[in-house]
């Protein structure tokens, strides 16, 4: 698609910022409510604050686990095919305001505006009408099952609107009722999606949107009422979670921390692997969980890969996100900032070799070079820990049984990419490798129709497709004696 050359105009989003007076209240039973407290959500690409949002506190997560549930009988009497409607009158919405989706987005994360309008809000857009699609074969493909109650979802700042699809329309789908905490750096989109519910008609206190930071999060975790958690976030706030949840009898499904393996067998296509590593670390500033963080190059073309990777990153251009040819903006927040750059000196002083593009970086805002660390060892911190940033390690192996055993090295296991010309090849070492999803001959591919999530570290559950509809339903056996079926 051509856009032209001109940078995204932010007055859309302006203009609505504007309109709510930079203020930004909860969305509580169909209505707004504003807090006492305040945080800011600020731009990450210029560090100017584009608006106030309201800290929710205990009482405030009552009020709206209140209105869940006061919704949730007359929710779940309605037939999947009634829920279809919202569901796609939703999509519909996101669609009209696609363009204002976006610049907000990208205002708010930091994120590449052809991202944000090619990627995050087609996705999100596209989860609705796949989950209108089951909410209306619920009755006969699933006749065992009902909703699960009020579900707590809580999700993270790199994908904020996506996430809050993932979460929001499987939940809606099964006829649940929903409170839901965007990340306190990212609380935006989900506003406006509140605004875009209610004009959709969705009936008062079905879905809910509280903003606040972590501790608003626990207020959720721990209430009493709410039958299932669903989170995105980091490995150490989802085994917080676990813990806090266990014995409450609350349904747990967790997508957490990745460090997935990259792995380039001698025999592939380096060039179209040298794209995909730019796809898998380099695209939203490898601030994806599924990020291929740890590449593993087949020593023969180790050599030649690693030249024409450096040459590409090279060319990478960083910068005003809101400008349509950029390939990487912001980092998120300077304390993210800050960790990538204590694990990439950590990995210096254990003796990585550093290379860094030598791209001018804008001089207010959040930025970092795309980095590539070779020499490093399998155990090395930047090779374990997930860096969350546009940081990629590199190691080499002989034979793929070697390059399995050093894919398997990591306590994470969300995604895997292999890439090779030996189609056979591939399609043996997939199934050894532990994660959850395994891409061949491509990197970061989303489908809404497919169960995304992890196993060892990287949490449990799955979202999208039909396994994603399981996470939010309860088996429930209605026997009836042979007298009554006789009837
Ligand atoms: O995550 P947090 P942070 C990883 C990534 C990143 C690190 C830290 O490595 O560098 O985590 O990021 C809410 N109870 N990922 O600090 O804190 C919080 O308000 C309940 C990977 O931002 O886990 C936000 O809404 N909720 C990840 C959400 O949890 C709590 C995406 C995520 O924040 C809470 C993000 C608590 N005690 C970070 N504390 C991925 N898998 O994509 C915080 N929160």
């Amino acid at each position: 698609m051509d856009y032209g050359n001109a940078p995204e105009s932010p007055d859309l989003a302006l203009e609505w910022l504007a309109q709510h007076k930079n203020k930004m209240s909860h969305f509580i039973n169909g209505d707004w409510h504003s807090g006492k407290n305040h945080f800011a959500s600020n731009n990450p690409a210029s560090g100017e604050r584009l608006a106030q949002v309201s800290q929710a506190d205990k009482n405030t997560v009552n009020q709206a686990v209140k209105a869940a549930e006061k919704a949730l009988p007359g929710w779940q009497a309605l037939s999947g095919h009634a829920r279809s409607e919202y569901l796609y009158a939703i999509a519909r919405l996101i669609q009209k305001n696609s363009r204002l989706f976006a610049v907000l987005e990208t205002l708010d994360n930091g994120k590449p505006i052809r991202e944000s309008r090619d990627i995050d809000v087609p996705l999100a857009i596209r989860h609705f009408y796949h989950h209108a699609g089951w909410a209306q074969l619920l009755d006969t493909e699933f006749p065992d099952h009902e909703a699960i109650g009020v579900v707590g979802q809580i999700i993270p700042w790199n994908f904020p609107l996506l996430m809050l699809a993932w979460k929001i329309a499987p939940a809606l789908a099964t006829g649940n009722t929903i409170v839901i905490k965007p990340a306190e750096f990212t609380s935006l989109t989900a506003l406006l999606f509140a605004e875009i519910c209610q004009q959709a008609g969705l009936p008062k206190g079905v879905l809910n949107v509280v903003t606040g930071d972590g501790s608003t999060g626990q207020h959720i975790v721990e209430h009493p009422d709410i039958k299932k958690i669903a989170f995105t976030g980091s490995t150490a706030v989802g085994r917080w979670i676990r813990q806090a949840t266990a014995g409450s009898g609350k349904k747990l499904s967790l997508e957490l921390g990745g460090k997935s393996a990259f792995i380039v067998c001698a025999d592939a296509d380096l060039d179209a692997a040298v794209e995909g590593v730019v796809d898998a670390i380099w695209f939203n500033q490898g601030q994806v969980c599924c990020a291929g963080s740890r590449l593993l190059v087949q020593e023969a073309v180790a050599e030649r890969f690693h030249k024409k990777l450096i040459s590409r990153m090279h060319k990478l251009r960083i910068g005003d996100p809101l400008d349509k040819s950029i390939d990487m903006g912001a980092i998120i927040d300077p304390r993210q900032q800050q960790k990538i750059a204590s694990l990439v000196q950590a990995g210096v002083d254990a003796g990585a070799c550093l290379n860094q593009s030598t791209a001018e970086l804008p001089s207010s805002g959040c930025f970092y070079p795309p980095t590539l660390l070779t020499d490093v060892s399998p155990s090395d911190q930047v090779v374990q820990d997930e860096i969350f940033g546009p940081v990629l390690v590199s190691m080499t192996f002989r034979t793929p049984s070697e390059a399995v055993a050093l894919a398997n090295n990591s306590r994470y296991g969300l995604a895997a990419s292999i890439w090779s010309e030996n189609i056979n090849m591939a399609m043996h070492l997939a199934p050894l490798v532990q994660a959850g999803i395994v891409w061949i001959n491509c990197t970061n591919m989303m489908d809404a129709a497919a169960g995304f999530g992890g196993v060892k570290e990287s949490g449990f559950g799955r979202e999208g497709g039909k396994e994603g509809l399981y996470e939010y339903l309860t088996l429930k056996i209605n026997t009836k004696t042979q007298k009554d079926k006789d009837k």
